[in-house]
């Protein structure tokens, strides 16, 4: 078993595409073993894509992050960093294979309805950004 962190982004929460998103993730075998809403600030949006900061899309990723709703989500399955990948598809929707979470429900390459996590270390980071170990299994 491999855990993994993804988070439902606005566009998706405010399009009614979280139990749509949920439906996938548990098909591909996916087990949630943390789930929690919260909206997050542009201090938390900011430091969450740190990484990105020097991109020229930051400021606009940031405001797009802090426009309405997230739904966090740590995720198991043999696998779980890469598989998540796959079933994510493409950042950009207009990429992404038939039956991914991204063509299915993403909007554009800001507005890809998805986060998951790029390595087992980055979702080890990005886990207790949104949960303490009392609000997992
Ligand atoms: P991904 O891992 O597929 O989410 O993609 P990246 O880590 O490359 O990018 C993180 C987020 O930055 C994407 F989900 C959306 C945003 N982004 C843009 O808004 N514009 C770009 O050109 C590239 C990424």
């Amino acid at each position: 078993m491999e855990r993994t962190f993804s988070m439902i982004k606005p566009d998706a929460v405010k399009a009614g595409h979280v139990g749509g998103i949920l439906a996938v993730l548990e098909k591909e075998g996916f087990k949630i073993r943390g789930l929690r809403m919260t909206h997050l600030s542009k201090a938390q949006a900011g430091a969450f894509y740190a990484v990105h900061r020097e991109r020229p899309f930051y400021a606009s990723l940031v405001t797009f992050m802090t426009e309405g709703p997230v739904v966090a989500i740590v995720l198991d399955r043999a696998d779980a960093v890469k598989k998540l990948r796959e079933v994510m598809g493409a950042t950009n929707p207009a990429n992404a294979a038939e039956g991914t979470i991204r063509k299915l429900f993403a909007e554009s390459i800001e507005r890809n309805a998805i986060h998951g996590s790029d390595a087992p270390e980055t979702a080890a980071q990005e886990i207790p950004f949104f949960f303490t170990g009392a609000d997992l299994l």
